[in-house]
């Protein structure tokens, strides 16, 4: 198994149906919760701990979630909003080594998460099939519609949930 993609890379099936993407919303409305309920009772020890030799720890991993979801509501709202509208992309490994991602406490990312994903699953509830073929411009990737990005971070979530998994020594899911 690569350490690095315990549940695999994000592959978006060839035709992506309303029980699909009714799934993935469900993914990423849950996700503060169980990212919570994992780190609940871990010792500061863990919290410390990479998920892989080099790799980031458990409090990188915990901050990078709202990092990255806020950038992916960002893209989805500027799609929303605009034609498809090219988007800036992020530099994820420099954002977590920033002061902030490598010491503060999870508490404030939990929660900041569990805010943001209260926002933006009331918003993809709301939409209709015509908005998530709405799409913005990835300067690198390409043409992203909201509904393959709805995917994309349902199972980043996932990805992220398998690696806390790993360092508390649990069997990674997906
Ligand atoms: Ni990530």
């Amino acid at each position: 198994m690569d350490t690095r993609y315990p549940i695999g890379r994000f592959q978006a099936p060839d035709e992506i149906t309303h029980d699909i993407r009714h799934e993935w919303i469900t993914a990423i409305a849950i996700l503060p919760r169980q990212v919570r309920e994992l780190v609940r009772d871990m010792s500061e020890a863990q919290i410390d701990s990479p998920y892989r030799a080099g790799g980031w720890t458990v409090r990188q991993l915990v901050h990078h979630l709202p990092d990255s979801h806020m950038n992916a509501y960002s893209r989805m709202r500027l799609a929303l909003t605009e034609e498809e509208p090219v988007i800036k992309p992020y530099d994820e490994a420099k954002w977590a080594e920033l002061p902030d991602a490598r010491t503060m406490p999870v508490e404030p990312s939990l929660d900041l998460l569990t805010a943001l994903h209260s926002r933006w699953v009331t918003l993809l509830r709301s939409l209709g099939d015509a908005d998530f073929d709405r799409a913005f411009v990835h300067p690198d990737l390409g043409r992203k519609t909201i509904s393959e990005t709805t995917g994309l971070y349902a199972w980043h979530g996932r990805h992220h949930l398998a690696h806390i998994r790993m360092v508390r020594g649990l069997t990674a899911y997906a």
